[in-house]
C-alpha cells in the first residue's frame, strides 16, 4: 500500500472492539462509525454487515464496502446501497465448518431421537430402541450448495447420509445430487427427509420456506433453517408440524431478531431455537479478510467473492 487507507467501521460494539485495535496495529487508519468524528470524504473503505440506511451513499470517495458477514442481505435492506462499487463478501474456511457443526449436530439431534431420549432420561426411562430410519436410507436436501452448503454436504456424506443439493446452477459433486432452478424445486423436495436452507436471502427466495414448500416435503420431514428469518414463514411451519406432516425443526434465524418473547417458537416442543449462533464470523479471520481485500484493491487487482448485484449475493 502506498498511503494509508481509512477504513470506516460500523458493526456492534462486541466486533468493533474485537477487529478496530489489530487493524489499526496492521496500519489501516481506522475509524468506528457513531465513536469517532469523521469528513465522510476521508473514507476509502467500509466495513460493515447491517449498515445504517444512507451511510454508505454518504461516503462520496468510497472505493469498495467489505462485508464481516458471508450473508449480504443486510445491505440490500438498504434502498441507498451505492451499486457503483465493489460490495465483498466474507467468505471462510472457520465460517463454513462452524456452519457444518451446526447443520451435522441438528441432522443427528433428529436422525438418532436425542430429544426422545432426553425426555426418558428426565423420566428415569429405559427407551432403548433401533433407528427409525438407516441412515443411507435418509435423504438430507440442502437449498443452496454453495460456499457452505457444500462443506456441510461433505460433512453429512461422509456420516452416510444420502445428499441432494438445489442451487441456481446445476453442481458436479461427488455423491450429492444435484437440482437447479425453479423447475427443479418440487423434485428435489419430494426427496428431502430433512430439508436444510443455506440460501441467501433475496427477492427470489424470500419466504421460501412456505406452507407450499412444506406440502411438497415427504410426511415426517424435519427442517432446519440456518440461512435468513426471512426464508420462512413461521405460521406456515408450526402450521405443517401442528398437522403432523413435518415431525419438527430446528431454527437459529428468525423473522424478527432478537425472537421476541411472545413468539410461539420459543415454547414449541418440536422446534430448536438458537440466537443466531450457527457461526459468528471469527475476528481474527475476519482481521486478515479486511487487510487482504484492502491490499488487493489497492494494487488495483479485483478481489474473490465479489457480490453480483443484480442476483443479490
Ligand atoms: P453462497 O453465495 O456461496 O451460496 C448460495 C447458494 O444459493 C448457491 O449455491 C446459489 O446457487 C444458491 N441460490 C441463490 N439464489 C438461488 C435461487 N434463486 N434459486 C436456487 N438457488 C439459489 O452463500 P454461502 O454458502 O456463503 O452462505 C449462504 C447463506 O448462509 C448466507 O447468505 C447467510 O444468509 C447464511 N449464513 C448464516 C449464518 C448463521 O449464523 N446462521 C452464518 C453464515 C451464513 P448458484 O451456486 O447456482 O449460484
Ligand atoms: C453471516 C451471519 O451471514 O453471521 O455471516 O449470519
Amino acid at each position: 500500500m502506498t498511503s494509508r487507507p481509512t477504513l470506516l467501521i460500523a458493526v456492534t460494539p462486541a466486533l468493533v472492539n474485537a477487529v478496530a485495535g489489530p487493524l489499526r496495529a496492521a496500519g489501516l487508519n481506522v475509524l468506528v462509525h457513531g465513536q469517532d468524528a469523521y469528513a465522510p470524504e476521508q473514507i476509502d473503505y467500509a466495513l460493515s454487515f447491517r449498515p445504517p440506511r444512507g451511510l454508505l451513499k454518504s461516503l462520496g470517495n468510497l472505493k469498495a464496502i467489505l462485508s464481516l458477514g458471508a450473508g449480504v442481505d443486510g445491505f440490500f435492506a438498504d434502498p441507498e446501497l451505492p451499486t457503483h462499487l465493489p460490495l465483498v463478501r466474507f467468505v471462510d474456511d472457520t465460517l463454513s465448518q462452524e456452519m457444518a457443526q451446526y447443520v451435522v449436530m441438528q441432522v443427528l439431534l433428529h436422525h438418532r431421537e436425542q430429544r426422545m431420549y432426553d425426555g426418558a432420561q428426565r423420566e428415569h426411562r429405559w427407551a432403548q430402541q433401533l433407528l427409525p430410519r438407516r441412515t443411507e436410507d435418509t435423504r438430507v436436501g440442502i437449498l443452496g450448495l454453495g460456499e457452505i452448503g457444500m462443506v456441510c454436504a461433505r460433512h453429512l456424506r461422509a456420516l452416510g447420509f444420502t445428499l441432494t443439493g438445489w442451487s441456481r446452477s446445476t453442481k458436479t459433486v461427488d455423491g450429492v445430487k444435484s437440482f437447479a432452478g425453479t423447475e427443479q424445486l418440487d423434485a428435489f423436495l419430494a426427496q428431502s427427509d430433512v430439508l436444510v436452507c443455506l440460501l441467501p436471502l433475496t427477492p427470489d427466495t424470500r419466504g421460501i420456506l412456505n406452507a407450499v414448500t412444506f406440502a411438497k416435503l415427504p410426511k415426517n420431514a424435519f427442517v432446519i433453517n440456518v440461512a435468513r428469518g426471512g426464508h420462512l414463514i413461521e405460521d406456515d411451519l408450526i402450521a405443517a408440524i401442528d398437522s403432523g406432516h413435518l415431525s419438527g425443526a430446528a431454527l437459529d434465524v428468525f423473522q424478527t431478531e432478537p425472537l421476541p418473547a411472545s413468539s410461539p417458537l420459543w415454547a414449541h416442543p418440536k422446534i430448536t431455537v438458537t440466537p443466531h449462533i450457527a457461526a459468528i464470523s471469527d475476528p481474527a479471520a475476519g482481521i486478515q479478510y479486511v487487510l487482504r481485500t484492502i491490499a488487493i484493491i489497492e494494487r488495483g487487482e479485483t478481489p474473490d467473492h465479489i457480490v453480483d448485484l443484480s442476483r443479490g449475493y
